[in-house]
């Protein structure tokens, strides 16, 4: 019998459509049930026989659970599925929002299911994760713990390409460590949609016949391509995969390097980063680390870090920078460098300590 699904995605902060829950609608109607969504809380056109809710960021339950706690009392006798990464990363907290089956992880027949992008006929771009996973354990991340170790591998993504989007949104974790990467960059080449690598690139995979497939591509944000500069000891990979994609068309302003601060570096490390990224030319952006099962955002300092240091690169991101990032601008170049240290270069020079 025909069920019909309520998708619920909470009324949190994003700026993206819940992509988890559009592919849940492919897969519910591939299986010949009905699905209607539904952002935050409202009564459906429909009496649901299940109500699947999504969640986000960790530090983004509480509209997640009063989600939960409308549609049951709406609804008391319909099972409520909360899935999504805050219900992977936190199930215990999860369930006592309510909801009846927490559900952790991907749902692998969805994901090869092209998201039912009618739900959503405003949005004008297809996010795609061609691969799901990370073989990599790097301490401050999320994702292996999430989603596990690599899979989901696509070997071409047209398929997933909604005729009407003009661009095309990789939310992979690592694009490169899929060995059908050639094939689908090839694709992009041939699709000339503007393309966007959301999570940024491994530099330590980038070489010479990667950059020049990239170096081909349309980009559709001021910053083409994202890197990140986690530990110094990526330096050398970073320099280099910013050289080669210079030499690929890719002009090293429109590099955009996220550099992690307030996890286990310092901020003399951090600042660093930032001068290097700044000399090889491209444009630093600051992240913040938020530990993986964080309940609030900005409230965690690391024993290296203060709350008053990490303040400083978050005013000298809105004050001195541009979109919260610094742009390689010779002043800003000669101000980080000429510091005689963190605490000069981020202006804290009447900073006493950390007592
Ligand atoms: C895209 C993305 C972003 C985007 C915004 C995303 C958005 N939607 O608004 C941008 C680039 C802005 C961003 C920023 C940040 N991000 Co981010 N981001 C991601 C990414 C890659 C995808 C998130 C997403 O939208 N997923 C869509 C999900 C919900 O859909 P899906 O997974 O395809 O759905 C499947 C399953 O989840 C499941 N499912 C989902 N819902 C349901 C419901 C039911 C009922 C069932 C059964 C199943 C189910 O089934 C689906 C099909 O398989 C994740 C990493 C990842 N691989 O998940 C990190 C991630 C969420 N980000 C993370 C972090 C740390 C950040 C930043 C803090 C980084 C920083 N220091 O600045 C910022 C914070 C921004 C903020 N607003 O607070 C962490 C979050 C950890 C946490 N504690 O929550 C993650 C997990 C990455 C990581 N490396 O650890 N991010
Ligand atoms: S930061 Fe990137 S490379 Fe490291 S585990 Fe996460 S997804 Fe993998």
């Amino acid at each position: 019998m025909t069920k019909h699904i309520l998708l619920v995605e909470p009324d949190y902060y994003t700026q993206y459509p819940p992509i988890g829950l559009l592919k849940l609608s492919s897969y519910e109607k591939s299986l010949g049930n009905t699905t209607e969504l539904i952002r935050g809380c409202n009564i459906p056109k429909k009496r649901p026989d299940r109500i699947f809710v999504t969640s986000l960021f960790s530090w983004s339950w509480r509209p997640v659970w009063r989600a939960v706690n409308y549609y049951k009392k709406k609804y008391p006798s319909t099972p409520i599925y909360l899935g999504g990464i805050y219900a992977s990363l936190m199930p215990k907290h999860a369930k006592l929002s309510g909801a009846d089956y927490i559900c952790k992880g991907i749902v692998p027949e969805a994901e090869s299911l092209m998201p039912d992008y009618e739900l959503r006929p405003e949005w004008d771009g297809s996010i795609i994760f061609s691969s799901r996973g990370c073989n990599r354990k790097c301490g401050f991340c999320a994702v292996p713990r999430i989603e596990g170790r690599f899979n989901s591998v696509k070997s071409s993504i047209k398929d997933f390409v909604w005729p009407k989007h003009t661009r095309i949104i990789f939310f992979d974790n690592n694009f490169l460590w899929n060995e059908n990467k050639f094939e689908i960059l090839n694709e992009l080449i041939e699709l000339d949609r503007s393309v966007d690598f959301n999570q940024g690139l491994d530099a330590r995979l980038i070489n010479e016949e990667i950059a020049e497939c990239l170096g081909k591509l349309k980009y559709e944000s001021s910053n083409s391509i994202r890197l990140a500069y986690d530990t110094i000891m990526e330096k050398k990979a970073v320099e280099n995969a910013i050289n080669l994609f210079s030499e690929n068309n890719i002009k090293k302003r429109r590099i955009l390097v996220y550099a992690l601060f307030n996890y286990e570096d310092t901020p003399e490390s951090f600042l660093e980063r930032v001068i290097d990224i700044l000399k090889w030319g491209s444009v630093c952006y600051p992240m913040r680390f938020e530990p993986l099962r964080a309940l609030e955002k900005n409230l965690y300092v690391s024993e290296n870090w203060t709350k008053e240091r990490i303040e400083a690169v978050q005013t000298a991101r809105r004050v001195i920078g541009y979109g919260g990032a610094f742009p390689p601008y010779q002043g800003l170049i000669d101000k980080f460098q000429n510091a005689s240290d963190f605490d000069e270069a981020f202006q804290l020079r009447e900073y006493k300590g950390d007592s």
